[in-house]
C-alpha cells in the first residue's frame, strides 16, 4: 500500500554498481512468459519459452504517495538478449494520467526509447549519462540494443500510473532489430 500523507523528510537512495536503486520498496521481475505475443517472431518466442523462460528485465522502485507532487524513483535492468532479430525490451505503457511526463537517464549499456502517440513515432538512443524526456502523452518503450545490461533510472509523477493494455492493443508503430549486427528501427507495418 502507497502512504497517503505527502513525504515531509529528505531522503536519499543508492544505486549500486549492477544498478539495484537501495533501498527498494517493490520490484518487477519480467519473464518472456509474462510478453506473450509482444515479439514479432512468434516461432522464436515459442523456441525460447520452451527453454529457460529467460528473465527479460527487472525494475527496482522506491514507492511513493500517488499524488502529482511526488516523484518516484526507479531503475530498470534490461538484460541484452534477442527474440528471434528483435532486441529485448519493456512491455511499454502510456501513463494512466496522460499528461504526466517522465525523464529517463542511463546509467549503462546502450539502448533505445521508443515513443508513440497517435500514429506519431520516435526513437531516442540512450547510452551512459544521456537524460532523455518522455513528453506527457505519449507512449514509451525502452530496448536493449547491447550486449551488457542497459540500465536507466527514472523518474516520474507519483500519481502518474501505468496503462499496459492500451498500447499492447494498439502496438508501438515500430521495431527495434538486430539486422546483420546493425541495429535497424522498422516500421511495424514493413516487417
Ligand atoms: C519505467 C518502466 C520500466 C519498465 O520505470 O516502468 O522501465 O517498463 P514497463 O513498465 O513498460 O514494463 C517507467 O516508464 N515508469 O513510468
Ligand atoms: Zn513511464
Amino acid at each position: 500500500m502507497s502512504p497517503t500523507t505527502l513525504t515531509d523528510a529528505p531522503f536519499s537512495l543508492v544505486v549500486d554498481e549492477q544498478g539495484v536503486l537501495k533501498p527498494a520498496t517493490s520490484t518487477v521481475e519480467r519473464r518472456l512468459s509474462q510478453m506473450k505475443g509482444m515479439y514479432h517472431d512468434a516461432a522464436a518466442e515459442d523456441q525460447l519459452l520452451a527453454g529457460d523462460d529467460p528473465l527479460v528485465y527487472e525494475v527496482f522502485q522506491y514507492d511513493m504517495p500517488e499524488h502529482v507532487g511526488e516523484l518516484v524513483v526507479c531503475t530498470t535492468l534490461l538484460y541484452p538478449g534477442r527474440v528471434g532479430d528483435e532486441f529485448f525490451m519493456t512491455k511499454g505503457h502510456y501513463h494512466e494520467q496522460r499528461d504526466r511526463a517522465e525523464v529517463y537517464y542511463g546509467l549503462s549499456g546502450e539502448g533505445q526509447l521508443v515513443v508513440a502517440y497517435e500514429g506519431q513515432h520516435h526513437t531516442v538512443a540512450m547510452g551512459p549519462k544521456t537524460v532523455a524526456y518522455v513528453p506527457p502523452h505519449w507512449a514509451h518503450r525502452t530496448v536493449n540494443t547491447g550486449d551488457e545490461p542497459f540500465v536507466f533510472l527514472a523518474v516520474y509523477h507519483g500519481d502518474a500510473g501505468h496503462d499496459y493494455g492500451s498500447i499492447e492493443t494498439e502496438g508501438f508503430p515500430q521495431r527495434v532489430l538486430d539486422r546483420d549486427g546493425s541495429v535497424a528501427i522498422v516500421p511495424q507495418g514493413e516487417l
